[in-house]
């Protein structure tokens, strides 16, 4: 089966609400040799922004799109047996959070995963922290990278609102952006900043952390 077939395969899954299915789906890739990240880019990626657009269109109902959501989560959790046997030496911390007042958080936990599979301590504190509860936790375990996580276009002020807090406050601080919000200006975002570095996909991330 190719990934568009799975990505179908999962999508008809995901509408109908049986997790059984959905796992079984993501199981067989699993069993024919595909790895984490592939999975996550190339199936369950594409079937969610599938769910956005039917969603937008009317055609699935907002109900359909939280159970499909929620399947979703459920199914990296079962993945994580597969992150955590990653390799490396867990000796370089990140934290990543999605921006204040974002509810998308499918994609930066796939981005902990990441991060987890070559070797890094990732805390992933999921959806909307607030600036000042971040800046805190950055104080307690003092991470190598931040990363930040931004879906809806409109939330660039809450993103540049963070970035300048932290750079404030830890201006060597290595910060990573990403998320859908940001496809038509990342580049543009990450050039506003020194020590700001954005990544569109898993794949172009990925490269990055193979290289550090
Ligand atoms: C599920 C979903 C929700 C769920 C989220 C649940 C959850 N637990 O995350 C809920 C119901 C909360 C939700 C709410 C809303 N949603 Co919504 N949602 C979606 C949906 C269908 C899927 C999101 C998803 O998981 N995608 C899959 C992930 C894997 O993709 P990703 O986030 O892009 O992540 C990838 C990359 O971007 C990258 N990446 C992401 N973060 C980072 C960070 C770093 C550092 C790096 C390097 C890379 C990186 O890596 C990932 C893998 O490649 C999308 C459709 C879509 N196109 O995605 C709409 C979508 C994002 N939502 C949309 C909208 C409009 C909303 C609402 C405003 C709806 C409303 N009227 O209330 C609210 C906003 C709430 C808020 N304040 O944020 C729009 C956004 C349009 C826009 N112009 O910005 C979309 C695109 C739907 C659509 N087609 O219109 N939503």
């Amino acid at each position: 089966m190719n990934n568009q077939e799975s990505t179908g395969e999962l999508l008809a899954f995901l509408l109908k609400g049986e997790r059984q299915g959905a796992a079984n789906v993501i199981n067989g890739l699993l069993d024919s040799g595909e790895d984490v990240q592939h999975i996550y880019e190339m199936v369950i990626k594409p079937a969610m922004y599938k769910v956005g657009e039917m969603w937008e269109r009317g055609e699935i109902s907002v109900a359909t799109e939280h159970l499909a959501s929620a399947i979703v989560e459920a199914i990296l959790g079962q993945l994580y047996y597969k992150v955590i046997s990653g390799s490396g030496s867990r000796n370089k911390t990140v934290v990543i959070s999605t921006v204040e007042n974002e509810a998308h958080q499918i994609g930066a936990k796939m981005v902990s995963d990441v991060f987890e599979l070559h070797g890094w301590n990732s805390h992933f504190l999921g959806a909307n922290t607030p600036v000042e509860e971040l800046l805190k936790y950055i104080e307690m375990v003092k991470p190598n990278i931040l990363s930040l996580s931004m879906s809806i276009d409109t939330h660039l002020d809450f993103l540049e609102k963070t970035i300048k807090r932290v750079k404030e406050v830890y201006p060597q601080l290595l910060i990573l952006i990403g998320g859908q919000g940001l496809n038509d200006n990342g580049g543009e975002v990450m050039l506003r900043y020194s020590g700001v570095l954005y990544f569109r996909d898993l794949v172009a991330f990925e490269n990055f952390l193979i290289q550090n």
